[in-house]
């Protein structure tokens, strides 16, 4: 990750008070350290909470325990003496503080770092859901495959090709199986709460998405008829905000798609807006009300402030998402943001489930409204 969101400490005799960041000096890949070593290593004094890059030279991290006490403790018994479980090394540690805002990007919403704390139903995040050393297979393995470009990011399609045009898949065209360096995460998937009660094939369907640097994707619920109700998000080679959104029944509406506007700057004053980190590494899945009631976004930012800590967005993101392609109708208890149950979907009952997402002349078409451009 660029930028840690943590400052450097300030110089000796002036240090930053105990908190339960720990800057590490002479520690991370650049001296033969992984993420993963380093969080093994201070796991002995506590809950890890997570392992960053401080700056650029991969010879510094952040260390982020849970609990101020774990700090305190790694702090003891590390700073200034060679450390066994890091090959040696003679780490330097202080405590490290969250930077300033810079700016306020995107208002003042609190962002939220556990699903908990979120509090948005259906919607679970485990950090550090794969290793570092999986996250640079998993980015090996599809940047050795051919990328499809929209206009501001590239995308991988396995199982059933998403269309972005009808933000539906066509059922009927089967790509095969998912490839084989996606089945250790689709294994794991099985551990969600409720996910392990499926009987059938839990998921079929990946979409592997890469944004660039301060490129997001627009507010959307993923259409009922095209999928299941859980939808797994695991973030890979850098962060960012996901915000969801709830509008009250009938005053949902779609916001301006003009070409390059942020949509951050639309106030939408009658929906509930909250927000939650992804780390790298980290697995979200969106399940019942989440999925099916609240939008999804993240914003089009470079920097995002998650609560007066300053994240700089990677060079890129990339997320796998995977989904189980619906074989018939949606019939969840949110029918105002269903398509299977509007209207349209009523009528069109009988006809193959891709035609549901042709708009009809004169008549709203949920499917269209609900989920804007990318
Ligand atoms: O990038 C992500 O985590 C989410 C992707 C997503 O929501 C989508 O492809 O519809």
């Amino acid at each position: 990750m660029v930028g840690s969101g943590y400052t450097r400490p300030p110089p000796l005799g002036e240090g930053a008070a105990p908190s339960t960041a720990l800057y590490v000096a002479n520690c991370g890949p650049a001296v033969g350290l992984t993420h993963d070593d380093v969080r093994a290593a201070f796991g002995a004094f506590g809950e890890v909470a997570g392992v960053h890059d401080a700056d650029g030279s991969s010879a510094r991290v952040i260390v982020r325990f849970r609990e101020p006490d774990a700090a305190e403790a790694a702090m003891a018994a590390l700073h200034g003496r060679p450390c066994a479980s890091l090959a040696g090394r003679v780490l330097h540690i202080r405590y490290s503080m969250p930077a300033k805002p810079k700016a306020l990007v995107g208002g003042s919403l609190p962002v939220a770092t556990s699903a908990s704390e979120l509090g948005v139903p259906g919607i679970y995040l485990v950090e550090e859901f794969v290793t570092a050393a999986e996250e640079q297979e998993l980015l090996a393995s599809v940047d050795s495959r051919p990328w499809k470009s929209l206009a501001k990011r590239r995308v991988q399609h396995y199982g059933y090709e998403f269309l972005y045009e009808t933000r539906n898949v066509d059922s009927k065209q089967f790509l095969g199986e998912l490839p084989h360096f996606a089945s250790k995460i689709v294994e794991k998937i099985m551990s969600f709460p409720g996910a392990n009660k499926c009987t059938s094939k839990l998921v079929d369907q990946l979409t592997v998405n890469e944004y660039p640097r301060g490129v997001g994707l627009s507010p959307h619920i993923d259409t009922h008829s095209a999928f299941e109700e859980m939808i797994f998000s695991l973030s890979l080679a850098g962060p960012c905000i996901m915000e969801f959104r709830k509008y009250p029944k009938g005053s949902w509406r779609a916001p301006s798609m003009a070409s390059g506007t942020d949509k951050d700057s639309i106030q939408e004053p009658q929906c509930i807006r909250k927000a939650v980190f992804l780390p790298p590494r980290s697995m979200l899945l969106m399940s019942g009300e989440g999925r099916y009631a609240w939008h999804h976004y993240i914003p089009h930012h470079k920097i995002d402030d998650v609560d007066g800590q300053v994240i700089k967005r990677n060079t890129r993101r990339v997320s796998f998402t995977f989904r189980k392609v619906r074989m018939g109708l949606c019939n969840c208890e949110y029918g105002q943001f269903c398509d299977s149950q509007s209207k349209i979907g009523q009528a069109q009952k009988l006809k193959p489930r891709t035609l549901l997402a042709t708009p009809q002349k004169g008549v709203e078409h949920p499917t269209k409204e609900r989920h804007l451009k990318q």
